[in-house]
């Protein structure tokens, strides 16, 4: 079902699976299994040797986390994908999958905590250096491309300032010098944006975001060629970030109207934007949708929506953004982004708390900066729940 010629929507609900062949179940089975039973010793050794297609174990694959592989694969438009237990997951994997000691990977600066860390911290004790760049100017990341650099590794938007990079482009310094792409697609999704169609060569997505969508699970996936993710699959079933069945069940379910909820995710999220914009007591509003926005030429050019998420300084700074925090009464205050309902935080002391102070800089996050995940309710209720929060002691600035 996952032919070219339908439309996305139509790929959100059929790719990856049909009725079931065993008892006629139209939603896809949860196949909540360790194991899988051969019929002989034959063909256990047969599935094993890559003789014989069939189930073994749930680490090496599993058909209800293969709907959810097959589903992501189609509506990125690549060949193959891996589920995995996380996002965080997604990323170690993909990046254990390709570099090795010796190694050099070039990274832009805006990018979700963990990664930043796993990058600066845990590959350099394997021997892989990364050089960090601002990822808005790509002659940047043409300078720091090195012989030994294996890998360009960026998010757009980036987590949490919204920053972007222009995928074409990097992409095709990339290319031209034999390094892999990879693109964090989390925040996008492929509805808003589709990276390996403008010639990035691995996806990486936080399931537990916007595919699952309802805030209910942590799952993740790489995304890429057959041949990339046959050779991820070995580092996979190594480091053994397994997905359960069951979250593998949700995030297929919720990616079924992933289209209709970023629909609604980007015209929330625009209206959020534009109101705050024009509010007495905000400073800026950082949105790729808005006019405002330094990059939004490239974001019209490589995005078809602007998604949910949207930062925001208050003119009172952090103590009016605490303020604000403090008195949302529909929005939760909680990391975390992508579920339907609206989620606010403060990413200098919440998501990006462990990232240096002089490394938040460069990435934007200055201290006063607060994040808004937009969920699906009506924009004339979270509107009216930031002006109430917006109107308290300290929130309205000078
Ligand atoms: N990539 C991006 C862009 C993310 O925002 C996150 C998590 C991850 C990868 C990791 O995914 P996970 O392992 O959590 O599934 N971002 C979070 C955030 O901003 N708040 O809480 C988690």
């Amino acid at each position: 079902m996952d032919s070219p010629t339908h439309g996305t929507c139509t790929i959100a609900v059929h790719a990856g699976h049909g009725v079931d062949p065993a008892y006629g179940a139209v939603a896809a089975p949860i196949y909540q299994t360790a194991t899988f039973a051969f019929e002989s010793a034959e063909e256990g050794a047969r599935r094993f040797a890559g003789e014989q297609d069939g189930y073994i174990y749930t680490r090496y694959g599993n058909p209800t986390t293969k709907v959810f592989e097959d589903k992501i694969a189609a509506l990125e438009g690549a060949e193959a994908a891996q589920g995995v237990a996380s996002g965080m997951s997604a990323v170690s994997t993909a990046l254990l999958a390709l570099l090795k000691r010796g190694d050099h990977i070039v990274a832009t600066d805006s990018i979700y905590a963990a990664v930043h860390l796993l990058l600066a911290d845990t590959l350099p004790h394997l021997g892989i250096e990364c050089t960090f760049v601002d990822g808005t100017q790509v002659e940047r990341v043409a300078d720091a491309v090195k012989p030994n650099t294996r890998a360009i590794y960026f998010e757009t938007p980036g987590n949490p300032a919204l920053k972007l990079v222009d995928i074409a482009a990097v992409a095709s310094i990339a290319r031209n010098t034999g390094v892999t792409t990879v693109v964090d697609n989390t925040f996008a999704t492929p509805i808003n944006q589709r990276p390996i169609s403008l010639g990035a060569d691995v996806v990486i997505q936080s399931a537990t975001k916007y595919l699952g969508g309802h805030g209910d699970l942590i799952g993740g996936a790489v995304v890429g060629s057959k041949e990339f993710i046959d050779k991820l699959w070995h580092t996979h079933i190594q480091l053994g970030g397994a997905l359960s069945p069951f979250n593998s069940f949700l995030i297929a379910r919720g990616m079924q109207t992933l289209p209709l909820r970023m629909a609604a995710h980007n015209a929330n999220a625009l209206r959020v934007a534009e109101f705050l914009e024009q509010h007495a007591a905000v400073e800026r509003v950082i949105y790729p949708g808005l006019p405002s926005h330094p990059q939004h030429e490239l974001a019209r050019r490589q995005m078809s929506g602007y998604g949910g998420m949207v930062c925001f300084e208050l003119k009172g700074g952090i103590e009016a953004g605490r303020a604000l925090m403090n008195s949302v009464r529909l929005c939760t205050l909680t990391v975390s982004l992508g579920d339907v309902r609206t989620l606010i935080c403060h990413p200098a002391s919440m998501t990006h708390a462990e990232v240096p102070p002089a490394e938040r800089e460069k990435a934007g996050i200055t201290d006063g900066l607060v994040r808004l995940s937009v969920g699906v309710e009506d924009a004339d209720d979270l509107i009216a729940d930031l002006d109430q929060a917006l109107d308290i002691p300290g929130g309205m600035g000078p």
